[in-house]
């Protein structure tokens, strides 16, 4: 069919700003005027992959029809040789929400319906609560749960540590805690120091709030399997809505053994950034929640394979949230998330700091802990990028995180 605009792609930028902290925003722009906006920010190595979308995947673009999402995809995908990979991927993604926005521009209606139309009224999130010591993370979370949110995700300091991570100390947000880092700091971990000191923590959530309200805990996959199978049992009697990467999962297989021993939810998958990655984890049904982002996974597109891939096997979404996902991500996860059957929860941590609000308009609104989803045509997001031009690249890193005895562990 013709359509009724020219969508030959006409020209493509790619800006890295850092209104607050870094992101990496792709705009693709047709020869009808309509335009479209991608995420692709991978945090601490933003300049590696603007470098390769201006360098290697613009220069194939121009000329081609923006609607032609899949082929675009397949070709940027096959025909890297290359697969894979989060620089690959995360170019891919911003690519494929960018074309995803501009055909429901021209289409005149928000993404979710060109995905099949809302299964829900508004997505259910998870909110964080992390503090210096259990009363604090129980202070937040009361806090959170008196703004309407329903479930929170609980992480505290851990006792005998100088830092954890997630724990601002002096910092403001995250934003500020981020971008006070030109060089990766380095944090301690102790294994024996947090497994004797974390069932505390929702031993006395469950205590002061009750059953009605959800909990989750990230592990940041600091255990080995057998640990984390021990920890899974452990906070059984504290009903965690999931607890998220428990361990590394290069292999797959590891969390068969943490299955093996506990029906405490498991959740992963932020890292990621394919289906391949996560295959045998859904197949097997050894997870409950599938976590990858759109930004880091693929875009909409492979978003939408993995959920459909994840009904067969009971496996619900629950997509990446944190505050390196900028508001394209966001907004691209909210019309997945109001569309996919199998939808679980979406991690929220704000829509954005003060600045980055001044570069990224959106139409999403939060209200009572859920998300609900503006009916503008596409995504619904902009970026103002004369805005952008006042916040330069600022270079800054996720911490390192090392055992007592200055071994090298998983961050
Ligand atoms: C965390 C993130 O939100 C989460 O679940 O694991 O804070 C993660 O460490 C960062 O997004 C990494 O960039
Ligand atoms: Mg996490």
């Amino acid at each position: 069919m013709k359509s009724k605009h020219d969508l030959t792609i006409t020209d493509i930028r790619v800006i890295v700003s850092s209104p607050g902290r870094n992101f990496v925003t792709l705009k693709i722009v047709t020869k009808c005027g309509l335009y479209g906006v991608g995420d692709a920010t991978v945090n601490g190595r933003e300049q590696a992959v603007a470098a390769y979308l201006k360098e290697h995947v613009t220069p194939c673009l121009i000329g081609r029809n923006a609607h032609e999402i899949e082929d675009i995809w397949q070709y940027l995908y096959k025909g890297v040789y290359w697969r894979k990979g989060p620089i690959n991927m995360a170019a891919i993604a911003a690519v494929d929400v960018a074309l995803w926005d501009i055909k429901g521009k021209a289409a005149d209606l928000p993404v979710y319906e060109l995905l099949g139309g809302k299964s829900r009224k508004a997505i259910a999130t998870y909110a964080h609560a992390t503090g210096s010591t259990i009363d604090d993370t129980l202070d937040k979370a009361e806090a959170l749960f008196a703004q309407g949110f329903t479930a929170v995700r609980l992480q505290t300091a851990v006792p005998g540590l100088k830092a954890s991570y997630g724990v601002l100390g002096d910092k403001k947000d995250y934003f500020e805690q981020q971008s006070s880092r030109p060089l990766p700091p380095e944090e301690p971990w102790s294994t024996r120091k947090y497994m004797n000191s974390i069932e505390d923590l929702f031993r006395q959530a469950r205590s002061r709030f009750g059953t009605e309200v959800q909990l989750l805990h990230d592990v940041h996959s600091r255990l080995t399997p057998i640990e984390a199978a021990r920890l899974g049992k452990m906070l059984e009697p504290y009903d965690l809505l999931f607890l998220e990467d428990a361990v590394a999962a290069e292999n797959q297989d590891s969390y068969r053994i943490i299955r093996d021993h506990t029906t405490t939810p498991l959740a992963i998958g932020e890292i990621y950034n394919t289906i391949w990655d996560c295959k045998e984890l859904i197949q097997n049904q050894w997870i409950d929640y599938i976590r990858t982002a759109t930004t880091h996974a693929g875009g909409i597109t492979a978003l939408r394979r993995i959920a459909d891939f994840a009904a067969l096997f009971h496996v619900r979404i629950a997509p990446h949230g944190a505050p390196d996902l900028s508001p394209i991500c966001y907004a691209a996860q909210a019309h997945l998330g109001i569309w996919a059957p199998n939808f679980g929860i979406q991690e929220f941590v704000g829509f954005g700091s003060d600045k980055s609000n001044e570069v990224f308009s959106y139409d999403l609104t939060l209200t009572e802990g859920m998300i609900h989803v503006g009916d503008s045509p596409g995504l619904g997001v902009d970026f103002n990028e004369e805005a952008a031009a006042q916040y330069p690249y600022n270079r800054s890193y996720l911490p390192v995180s090392r055992l007592e005895d200055g071994t090298l562990w998983s961050w």
